[in-house]
């Protein structure tokens, strides 16, 4: 490949994976995601633009994940992983847009050879990729579209088969750092669960006995999180953790994230469905949900029965990121170093989160994805990240983890702290948001906390809140400033939404497009339980009389 691109090989490779006509892709939130069906071509062009990236990081691995995490079934996508085991550097998505809508190969070569001149990408650099894929009926068929843009430019090629998001985000980063100092962990799934478990143990080793509280119920959104949970608890001894599975259905088509899921438990704000009679509730039973790809966590319990009024509480992102930033700050306060614990959220985020938050510690807003909240949780020196829907993690810089394993404790309860947040950044899965890693941190939290539900979800009252979605005909024309939090288009709709809302008390509300499904979303929260429902249909309807 020192001579240029394989012009002949794309030229095929076009032919096997044509463009389909009348669709626009995107590269959204977390990549390209749409139909699975209508894939291939993206996931092939994709693949070549990954073997790009590594020759561009000198060889070093990079990953690519087919999965459309918490959208239905029929649909799939393709999440590209940097070398660090974070998102694909922002700059790049524009390439990636433009090869997958280039209709010839020639159009496609065109992009390619602006992005290799554009990034002085020598092409005789090996490139290195790895791929893994959740359980979607059209991954299977994807992932030799991926399969073969790879082989197209010759790239060193690692199928990590059926995997959870963050699974593959940890793989990643393991290839990278093995045999360095910064050795993240032994790079395989088991070396995962290994390290997983072998932190929890640290920190729960001389806790209460988990054997008195209920097992967690823990619905796996009959999603790639059902198996990995299974795999994870082979390495926990019950008595340290105790869990019910539910939603492990990988097989029957259909059933992934329908009527269950994080998506749907955080956006119905209910059980998810059918569980008032699957499952035999007690009281101070904790539950939690993933979503289709284990990315995203959210708890869960009930004030009464199942089906009584009223009885469901939700312990959302939110409300893991205040827990998680309290815990940390409260440990690096008694660990006696001086460390800056910041958090970052988005503009979903419950207005009592944020205010309970920046009580603690320094608070930022970024745009929706994971993308964004990484890279801002990046400049604390422990960077907290939660967007409302479950999606996040903890981040602890260099120096902070140096810190941990350097400074000499002033006393036993600082040498027991600095132990603790040396587990902790071992447990977090520090690449990505990971349900399976954050449902060990709140389990950790909890039990060093000695909670029940009510203790946690004690910590502040959610204003009541409200999350819509709304079809239209094109979702691009809605373009959004400051965070996403104000409308810029369409012209004159961002006025007739703040007239709306000022109408109710402390009321707010928000309208963005998405960037993973076809639809635009509307937020809205008030202070007057009574008044939201009114609040987020008046404004989901100027949405629609815009769009008409
Ligand atoms: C992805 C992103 C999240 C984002 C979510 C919804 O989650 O990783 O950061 O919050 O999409 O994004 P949007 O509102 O733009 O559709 P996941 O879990 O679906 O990969």
């Amino acid at each position: 490949m020192a001579d240029g691109l394989p012009v002949q090989i794309i030229e095929e490779g076009v032919k096997e994976y044509p463009k389909p006509e009348n669709i626009t892709f995107t590269y959204g939130t977390a990549g390209v995601r749409t139909k699975g069906a209508v894939l291939e071509s993206v996931c092939y062009r994709i693949a070549l633009i990954s073997a790009l990236r590594s020759k561009r990081l000198g060889g070093k691995t990079v990953g690519l994940m087919v999965t459309a995490s918490h959208n239905p079934e029929e649909d799939n996508g393709l999440k590209a992983v940097d070398s660090r085991g974070e998102m694909l550097e922002a700059s790049w998505e524009a390439y990636c847009t433009q090869a997958v809508n280039a209709s010839t190969a020639q159009e496609l070569v065109s992009v390619l050879e602006n992005l290799i001149s554009a990034n002085k990408i020598n092409l005789s650099t090996p490139a290195s990729v790895v791929y893994a894929h959740d359980t979607r009926p059209t991954s299977t068929m994807l992932i030799k579209a991926v399969a073969a843009g790879l082989a197209t430019m010759g790239a060193h090629i690692t199928d990590a088969g059926l995997k959870t998001t963050p699974q593959l985000h940890y793989l990643v980063k393991a290839l990278n750092t093995q045999g360095t100092e910064d050795a993240y962990g032994e790079p395989t799934e088991e070396g995962y669960y290994k390290k997983l478990s072998s932190a929890y143990l640290k920190l729960v080793a001389d806790k209460t006995s988990a054997t008195a509280t209920p097992p967690l119920i823990v619905d796996c959104a009959n999603g790639v999180g059902a198996p990995a949970l299974l795999s994870l608890l082979k390495h926990i001894p019950e008595k340290h953790l105790t869990i019910k599975a539910m939603r492990t259905d990988t097989k029957t088509p259909g059933v992934l994230n329908n009527g269950c899921g994080a998506d749907y438990v955080k956006s119905n704000q209910r059980l998810p469905a059918g569980y008032e009679k699957d499952i035999s509730y007690v009281p101070g039973q904790w539950m939690c949900s993933f979503d289709g790809d284990a990315d995203r966590i959210v708890y869960y319990y009930l004030r009464g029965p199942p089906g009584q009024k009223d009885s469901f509480r939700l312990l959302d992102g939110d409300k893991i990121a205040s827990l998680a930033a309290d815990y940390i700050s409260e440990l690096v306060k008694k660990a006696g170093i001086e460390l800056q614990v910041g958090c970052v959220q988005t503009a979903y985020a419950n207005g009592s989160s944020t205010k309970y938050l920046k009580q603690r510690v320094p608070v930022t807003c970024t745009p929706t994805g994971v993308k964004y909240l990484h890279h801002a949780a990046e400049r604390y020196d422990i960077g907290v990240y939660f967007e409302a829907n479950g999606h996040g993690t903890v981040l602890f810089s260099t120096s902070a983890q140096r810190a941990f394993k350097e400074t000499s404790p002033a006393s036993p309860a600082a040498e027991d702290a600095l132990h603790q947040l040396t587990a902790l950044a071992e447990l977090i899965n520090q690449t990505v948001g990971d349900a399976l890693s954050d449902m060990l941190l709140v389990e950790v939290i909890l039990r060093a906390r000695q909670w029940g539900p009510e203790a946690w979800d004690g910590a502040y009252e959610d204003l009541p809140n409200k999350l819509l979605k709304v079809n239209v005909k094109d979702r691009f024309i809605f373009k959004t400033e400051d965070a996403e939090r104000r409308l810029v288009s369409p012209p004159g709709l961002q006025e007739k939404i703040d007239e709306v809302v000022g109408k109710y008390k402390d009321a707010r509300s928000f309208v963005r497009p998405s960037g993973t499904e076809d639809c635009v979303r509307v937020y809205a929260e008030t202070s007057l339980a009574g008044e939201l429902d009114s609040l987020a249909k008046a404004v989901a309807k100027l949405v629609q009389d815009s769009d008409a």
